[in-house]
């Protein structure tokens, strides 16, 4: 059998049939002809490694040597035909498998594995409908600029290719591609290391995203020497490798700040995952520039810094004459760089990122800066001793904007309407983040989203996960069960009551695997609100409207979790102190105001109007 380059393995006798495959054949009173060749790869596996014969191993094998010769422990899946076996070898070999309800939140745990920890995150699925729900997570890893690698098993080639008809038949390669940063395919036990490599380098190097790998059934299955196998195994070398910007490109932004006269720094996500924390706040404080963080980069330095801009957004966005984007793109969440929210100030920019063309995507950058945020950031710190500090005045009309702002929130935070609203149950979770610093936050809903960004205080980096680049519902229990499993810390997950539906059913995966995570159901009777009503008085409710006064919490109890029905503040202060405490899986249901909502939160404006009968 092949040697491991690390955990521990399952031997097995040469005259012993796997208890697993023991019990497959077992349980079938019919078992297809690829049961009888699974079992029989696996007992001539052990079989030949007696004396004389060439000690085989096989595709199932490789593929998680390969793997684990790349430090990756963990992989967040779904079994079936043709890849149950893989989990199991997975399981018996030392990884940890994380089993899901759905292909698409264990994608959605993959991913944002991958963004906490600049390792991809691996999920696996079955071919053809279980690699389409993983899909929608792979895709959505690739938006937001997360290394994750879906490995799906595929069905057999020539069958697939000729459209005769397999069992979940699908050119999965081909339906990855537009979705995927890259897309392979091993056809051969003895490539099983390098394609694993490829697909390792291509979800982390330059900007990370989603990589499809496809591993057909009758890969699994091959065999080949043992001592081939261990041959081809590697460890990637360098899978991020730095890349440090051009001097000159360093001193056109420099030029550039020298001149600026109401100079804001713009965090991103990027900047948040290229875990360059000291350096950014060296660059922070010694430039004295004020700074936006994005949804995802709050706590990247914490949300109380006298630097942060973040009261008074529209302000500085408007107002600021140089800006500097460090990991952010100018897509819709900056109104694309230009028009309103922009101001009237024709605008320079700055660009700190490692993707070239995203440079001039939307507006002219007067200073592109490529490289990894880490090593722009040091160049720029070598020279930031040059740049003049911003002036008083644009600091104090900032900070008189922000206390004036922080000081209406306040005032509105305070107050405790019955039933509750946004704010109020929002101002305990503000509470409870403050003196639990360490707690992560998964964060998804329209309004629930939106007053929790501005809301929810961050104070360290990498805690907060959101909707992101698409605005996508659906991440929320697969981000917590990700940050949870990554992080080993608690988890509160902030559902708007529609957003919680889409990942609803991982409540008994979070029990199965007793995480810490507390899933906040902002329950307000609908989608944006509970209050639409069927124009037509027919019996169907509008298509907003959810069941009245459903109780989420039950659902948790169902699986032997913890569930609190909160109706006050106070109520949900005491709930959420006790589950920190103790550590349980736990849904509080908190009951908000049903007229709360605005349509779309914030986007409201992105609704198509019609023309027709627009006045
Ligand atoms: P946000 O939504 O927070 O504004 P985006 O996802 O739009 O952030 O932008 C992230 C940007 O960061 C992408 O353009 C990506 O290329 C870039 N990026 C990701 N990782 C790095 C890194 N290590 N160094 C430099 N840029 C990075
Ligand atoms: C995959 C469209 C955006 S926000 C939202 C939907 C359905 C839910 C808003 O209601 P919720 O929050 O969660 O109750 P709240 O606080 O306003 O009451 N399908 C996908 N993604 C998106 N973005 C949608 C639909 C949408």
């Amino acid at each position: 059998m092949l040697i491991q380059p690390c955990g521990p393995k399952i031997r097995l006798s040469s005259t012993e049939t796997p208890p697993f495959f023991k019990e497959l054949m077992l349980n079938k009173t019919n078992p297809t002809e690829r049961d009888k060749a699974m079992l029989t790869a696996t007992v001539e596996h052990s079989a030949n490694t007696t004396a004389g014969e060439t000690p085989l191993t096989d595709g199932f094998h490789l593929v998680i040597d390969a793997l684990k010769a790349n430090d990756i422990d963990t992989i967040f899946g779904l079994v079936g035909i043709p890849i149950t076996d893989l989990a199991r070898l997975a399981q018996a070999e030392g990884m940890r498998f994380i089993g899901f309800r759905h292909e698409q939140h264990a994608g959605n745990a993959a991913a944002i594995a991958g963004y906490m920890t600049q390792k991809p995150g691996i999920c696996l699925t079955v071919s053809a409908p279980g690699f389409l729900n993983g899909l929608t997570a792979l895709a959505n890893a690739t938006t937001n600029c997360f290394p994750m690698i879906l490995i799906s098993g595929s069905s057999e080639r020539e069958i697939v290719d000729l459209q005769q008809g397999d069992y979940e038949e699908m050119d999965q390669l081909n339906a990855a591609k537009p979705y995927a940063k890259a897309s392979y395919r091993i056809n051969k036990a003895e490539d099983i290391a390098i394609g694993v490599a490829r697909a390792i380098r291509a979800a982390v190097s330059g900007r990370p995203g989603g990589v499809y790998l496809d591993l057909p059934a009758q890969l699994l299955g091959q065999s080949i020497p043992a001592l081939k196998g261990k041959e081809s195994l590697f460890r990637v070398i360098d899978a991020a490798p730095k890349q440090i910007p051009a001097a000159d490109t360093v001193m056109r932004a420099i030029d550039v700040l020298k001149s600026a006269k109401r100079p804001l720094i713009l965090l991103g996500k990027g900047a948040a995952y290229a875990q360059a924390d000291q350096e950014i706040k060296d660059l922070v404080e010694k430039s004295g520039i004020p700074y936006l963080p994005m949804s995802m980069a709050k706590g990247l330095l914490p949300d109380t810094h006298p630097q942060c801009a973040s009261a008074a957004r529209s302000f500085v966005l408007s107002e600021a004459d140089t800006v500097m984007l460090i990991g952010a793109r100018l897509n819709w969440l900056l109104a694309h760089g230009k028009g309103k929210t922009w101001g009237n100030h024709l605008k320079k920019f700055i660009q700190i990122d490692i993707a070239p063309t995203e440079i001039d995507s939307n507006v002219p950058i007067a200073a592109p800066v490529i490289g990894d945020v880490g090593s722009c950031v040091n160049e720029l710190l070598k020279q930031i001793a040059s740049v003049p500090k911003p002036s008083p005045e644009w600091l104090s009309a900032i900070k008189e904007k922000t206390d004036k702002n922080i000081a209406k929130m306040e005032e509105t935070l305070s107050k405790n309407p019955s039933p509750m609203n946004f704010h109020s149950a929002l101002r305990v979770i503000r509470d409870v983040v403050k003196a639990n610093p360490e707690v992560n936050i998964v964060n998804e809903g329209a309004n629930t989203l939106d007053y929790a960004r501005s809301i929810v205080n961050m104070y360290k980096p990498r805690k907060r996960f959101d909707s992101g680049t698409w605005g996508i519902m659906g991440i929320g229990m697969g981000y917590a069960i990700g940050a949870a499993v990554v992080s080993k810390q608690p988890v509160i997950a902030i559902e708007g009551d529609s957003a919680f539906g889409f990942s609803g059913m991982e409540l008994e995966t979070i029990c199965r695997y007793n995480l810490p995570i507390i899933t906040v159901v902002f329950n307000n009777n609908g989608v944006y609100r509970g209050t639409d009503v069927n124009p037509t008085g027919g019996p169907d409710v509008a298509p907003t409207v959810f069941v009245k006064n459903a109780r989420y919490d039950k659902m948790m109890e169902a699986f032997g979790g913890v569930g609190f029905n909160a109706t006050t503040p106070q109520e949900l202060m005491d709930a959420l102190n006790q589950s920190l405490t103790s550590g349980k899986p736990t849904v509080i249901n908190a009951v908000i105001d049903e007229t709360a909502g605005t349509e779309s939160g914030r986007l409201t404006n992105l609704n198509p109007a019609s023309t027709a009968t627009k006045k």
